[in-house]
């Protein structure tokens, strides 16, 4: 049995990061140009810098939550094959137990350069104006920013995980964002699918797909362990 989790910021609400939509979000904090675009980067590198810096230490000081913790273990039940396909670019998921990992849109803990995209770091601590990669150039985080491309070979592989999910689990996105969001749409027409946010469901789906959905209207917390009860009890 295949189950992908498809998660986006607010799997990692409870744990005290911050998500970026719905109000007292990072982007009523940041404008999403000046911290999260290249021209952004291009016009005040340090505040960017400084951006990742603090969210990268919040992220070393906060706790992977009871909904981590239920898919690292659920991921050690050999009658499941396991997936996360994530948003996000803290590393509460792994601190969680997950292994079968894709981070669509990076990851915190990796710097690249700015003249050679092949060079990527792993990082544990801040990265400074004046650090550079081997090549001499400035590092970045290693972030997909708006208007940067996704790995492609990371898309097509989150496309292939969903379209052989028996189970494909929505946790904490308003899948606003494109081409991530889209990725949820590929699922076979079998596949049940399972929303845990307390928010509403926005995204459009065709009927034949609508009713194999189900909103667990709840936190992450305790939305999650339920999801992975009832997929559990229906595979026995
Ligand atoms: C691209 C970086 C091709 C990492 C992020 C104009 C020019 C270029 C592109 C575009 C354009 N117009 C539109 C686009 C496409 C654009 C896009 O989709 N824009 C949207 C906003 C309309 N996409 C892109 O630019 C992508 N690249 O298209 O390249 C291209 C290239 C050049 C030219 C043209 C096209 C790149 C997208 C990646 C951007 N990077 N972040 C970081 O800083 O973290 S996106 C950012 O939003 C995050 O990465 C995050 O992953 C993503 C989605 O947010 P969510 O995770 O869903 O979080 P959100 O706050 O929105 O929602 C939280 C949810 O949790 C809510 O539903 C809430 O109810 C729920 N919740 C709250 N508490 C809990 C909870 N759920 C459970 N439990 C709780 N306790």
């Amino acid at each position: 049995m295949n189950v992908v989790f498809f998660t986006g910021a607010g799997i990692s609400a409870e744990s005290g990061l911050k998500t970026f939509r719905g109000g007292n979000g990072l982007w009523d904090e940041y404008k999403i140009e000046d911290v999260c675009t290249p021209q952004g980067w291009k016009k005040n590198p340090k505040l960017v810098l400084d951006f990742y810096n603090k969210r990268r230490s919040d992220c070393s000081a906060a706790k992977p939550n009871a909904a981590h913790i239920a898919i690292g273990d659920f991921a050690k039940n050999k009658k499941f094959k396991v997936s996360v396909v994530t948003q996000n670019v803290d590393n509460l998921h792994e601190r969680g137990g997950a292994s079968n990992l894709i981070h669509l849109h990076g990851s915190l803990y990796e710097s690249k350069s700015t003249i050679d995209p092949s060079l990527i770091y792993t990082i544990e601590s801040d990265i400074k104006i004046g650090d550079k990669c081997s090549k001499g150039s400035q590092l970045r985080p290693n972030i997909v920013w708006f208007g940067e491309m996704l790995d492609e070979e990371k898309i097509s592989k989150a496309e292939k995980l969903v379209t052989t999910a028996d189970y494909l689990v929505i946790v904490g996105t308003s899948l606003e964002v494109y081409p991530a969001a889209g990725i949820v749409k590929s699922t076979k027409e079998t596949c049940q699918i399972y929303y845990v946010d307390p928010g509403e469901f926005t995204m459009y789906l065709p009927a034949v797909k609508r009713v194999f959905l189900t909103h667990i209207k709840e936190p992450a917390t305790t939305g999650v362990p339920k999801v992975i009860d009832e997929i559990t009890e229906l595979s026995e």
